[in-house]
């Protein structure tokens, strides 16, 4: 494979090196069209008009996630014809900075675009949501153009994103997202439909996102199983880019079932749960850090054998924001830097802060908690009590036993799972963090309210 490609990209040069070479070419058919067009028959200068420069024609190559070639340099004036060829296996369209292009091609389809005689130094990129920051972007330099400032790709700067204000509170018709977990159902086989969307979702109070979903929410719906049930997904794609899904929960081969469907197309992702745990489920889909950070993403639950009972059951998932502007998607740029601009319980800043959870002094409860990151890791730790049972990545830390072991943080790496048991010893407010306290501040904060504690200290929703 690596060889293979290795070729290709040697290839791809060489046709970059023939398009700098024709480019050369033009250039001095053209300095020669200006010399001998500036010289009337008799020798005297004429006032010459400037002299046509040949058109050419440049193939591109749109691959995921590049152009090839990635800059090109054209004469001043030159009106190129830009015949380009989607070899990805996800679709992806074309438009240059003046505005011409197409719209999304499949893979292994063609188009020419033609612009008019560029004089300015410019770029063209695919505009699905994502590639451009991920690396398709192609600069066009014009030699003989004046040199504008600064870069000489035109990239749309940062500088607009959506900003989170600590203080605001939710917008009025906004709802918590309900943690409370349910029992497995007594079936065996489970049917699910996902639909892959693009939503407009509000994340913080005052910031929306357009988010990337299964079925409209983020994090995606709870599955929840036992050992040898088998789950049947079928996955549509009801957005406007290719999405995927992969189940951590599974065994099955990353080039079928976890294949990227276009727009309008569907698959089936079968397996049977073998292994017990706390589960990620999310879209593969390159940049797949894109599609993770940007929403796609949700826990499945396979129950390991003889849970102890409790009280009542809630989940909570870790992952960061990192906003784009108001309504816009995640910016993926920033989700390269891991410079995020919050870390969510469930998908919400502060959610539980402003939507807390109620329960009962003396009772046992059990959180399942899962880092879906895409890149944070997760100290789960709640203000005031004690775990006394731990579960993580499929195996017991911990259980209640003669040796009265205490444990204050569940510890997860981005895509790790697992569960915590503890009761609350007394009425009052109980915080829930990560303990890595620089993410508090930033929207990893819930509390419980336990028995008849007065809440409206949280500016509660
Ligand atoms: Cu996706």
């Amino acid at each position: 494979m690596r060889h293979t490609r290795e070729k290709t990209l040697m290839l791809k040069s060489g046709c970059g090196f023939v398009a700098g070479i024709a480019a050369l070419m033009a250039m001095f058919i053209s300095l020669v069209l200006v010399i001998s067009g500036s010289m009337n028959p008799s020798g005297t200068h004429a006032t010459a008009s400037l002299p046509a420069v040949a058109p050419m024609t440049i193939d591109i190559e749109l691959g995921d996630m590049f152009i090839h070639p990635s800059s090109i340099s054209i004469p001043t004036g030159t009106a190129v014809t830009f015949h380009v060829h989607n070899s990805g296996v996800m679709a992806h369209d074309f438009r240059t900075e003046a505005g011409v292009g197409f719209s999304a091609i499949q893979p292994g389809e063609s188009k020419d675009v033609t612009t008019s005689p560029l004089t300015a130094i410019s770029s063209a990129w695919c505009t699905i949501a994502g590639h451009k920051q991920a690396g398709m972007l192609l600069a066009i330099n014009v030699i003989g153009a004046p040199v504008a400032a600064g870069s000489p790709v035109a990239v749309p700067s940062a500088g607009l994103d959506a900003v989170i204000d600590a203080a605001a509170m939710p917008s009025a018709g906004w709802l918590g997202r309900d943690p409370l977990l349910h029992a497995a159902s007594n079936k065996t086989v489970h049917n699910i439909a996902f639909d892959a969307t693009e939503s407009i979702i509000e994340v913080a109070p005052g910031v929306t996102q357009e988010m990337w979903t299964f079925n409209g929410m983020v994090p995606g719906p709870v599955l929840r199983g036992n050992i040898g049930d088998t789950f049947r997904i079928t996955l549509t794609n009801k957005g406007k880019m290719g999405h995927s899904i992969d189940f951590h929960a599974s065994k099955v081969a990353w080039s079928d079932q976890m294949r990227t469907i276009l727009p309008g197309e569907s698959l089936v992702y079968e397996f049977t749960a073998q292994f017990a745990g706390a589960f990620m489920y999310h879209c593969g889909t390159g940049p797949a850090l894109h599609h993770i950070g940007n929403g796609m993403y949700g826990v499945i639950i396979i129950d390991p054998p003889h849970l102890a009972p409790v009280e009542k059951e809630f989940f909570i998932t870790q992952s960061e924001l990192y906003l784009g502007p108001q309504g816009q998607p995640g910016d993926l740029t920033k989700m390269i830097n891991e410079q995020w601009d919050a870390v969510v319980f469930n998908g919400y800043f502060n959610q539980y802060k402003f939507d807390p959870i109620h329960v009962l002094p003396g009772k046992r409860y059990r959180i399942w908690v899962l880092n879906d990151g895409p890149s944070e890791n997760s100290a789960f730790h709640i203000v005031g009590t004690i775990f006394d049972t731990v579960y993580k990545e499929g195996a017991y830390l911990l259980r209640p036993d003669a040796t009265h072991g205490g444990s204050q943080v569940l510890d997860l790496q981005p895509a790790q799972g697992g569960f915590v048991e503890f009761t609350f010893a007394v009425d009052g407010l109980y915080p829930f963090v990560t303990h890595k306290f620089a993410n508090v501040g930033k929207g990893a904060l819930g509390f419980f309210v336990v028995g008849n504690a007065d809440a409206s200290a949280l500016g509660n929703h």
